[in-house]
């Protein structure tokens, strides 16, 4: 076996983890590495999106090579999720965003798409009460949230970010400090102190403003989306 045969043979039989870290091996393999990986992408197209595929989908998409590009455009241009929703709402602007490693952008939407789930009202107000969110479809929230997950390598979205907060006994304080909205006493600057990539604290984003308390996070960590698996 070369060492590509070895580095896919190790690739199949590991976790979603361990993937994560192999597709920047195999990838380093070269043009025999990429069709690899091609060919993995697209024969998991009926799948699950994981993070492993959508890191996959993400490296084909900026590489140098047109044939990858050509490949993405030609054949998945919109991205390994299907973005459902009750509500009709679209996503596909934030999975472009998100595709595209534009974490910050993807953030602001993420909020407008916040109150576009919770109606005129909240449209106009610019945030959330309490009582709106868990009213949500669970359909629309676990989008976004696969959305974050699936074009992170797994670290960013509201279920990640929820596992953190039952870890840590459900205290806000340290779940604030855990995902670096807080340091010691002082919260950190919106916009300009928080990270907009992936070298940022796991969960670190999406942001949710704590200016108005923690019940509109709480609500969102209470709602039915993480407890139940279909829409
Ligand atoms: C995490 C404690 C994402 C005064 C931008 C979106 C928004 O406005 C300015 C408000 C205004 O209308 C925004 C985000 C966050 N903040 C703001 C995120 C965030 C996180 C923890 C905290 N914030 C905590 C916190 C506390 C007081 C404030 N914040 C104040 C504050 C003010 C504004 C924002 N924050 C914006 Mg923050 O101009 O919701």
């Amino acid at each position: 076996m070369n060492e590509l045969e070895t580095l896919i043979e190790k690739f199949n039989q590991a976790s979603n983890k361990n993937k994560l870290k192999l597709v920047d091996d195999i990838i380093e393999k070269g043009e025999e590495g990429f069709q690899f990986l091609r060919e993995f992408l697209f024969s998991s197209q009926q799948d699950v999106p994981t993070p492993v595929l959508g890191k996959i989908y993400q490296l084909l998409k900026h590489s140098n090579n047109q044939d990858y590009q050509n490949f993405i455009n030609d054949k998945i241009p919109q991205g390994i999720v299907k973005p459902e929703s009750s509500l009709n709402i679209d996503y596909s602007e934030l999975q472009q965003l998100l595709i595209d490693k534009e974490y910050q952008k993807a953030d602001v939407l993420t909020r407008v798409k916040l109150c576009e789930i919770a109606g005129e009202k909240a449209q106009q107000r610019k945030w959330l009460y309490f009582t709106e969110i868990s009213k949500f479809p669970i359909s629309d929230l676990h989008t976004i949230d696969l959305l974050w997950n699936v074009y992170s390598e797994g670290k960013f979205g509201y279920s990640v970010q929820r596992k953190i907060w039952l870890s840590q006994g459900k205290d806000f304080i340290e779940l604030w400090t855990k995902l670096k909205w807080k340091n010691g006493n002082r919260w950190t600057k919106y916009p300009q102190e928080f990270i907009w990539d992936l070298s940022a604290p796991l969960g670190h984003l999406p942001l949710s403003n704590q200016l108005r308390g923690v019940r509109e996070i709480d609500a969102l960590f209470a709602h039915p989306a993480w407890t139940t698996e279909n829409a």
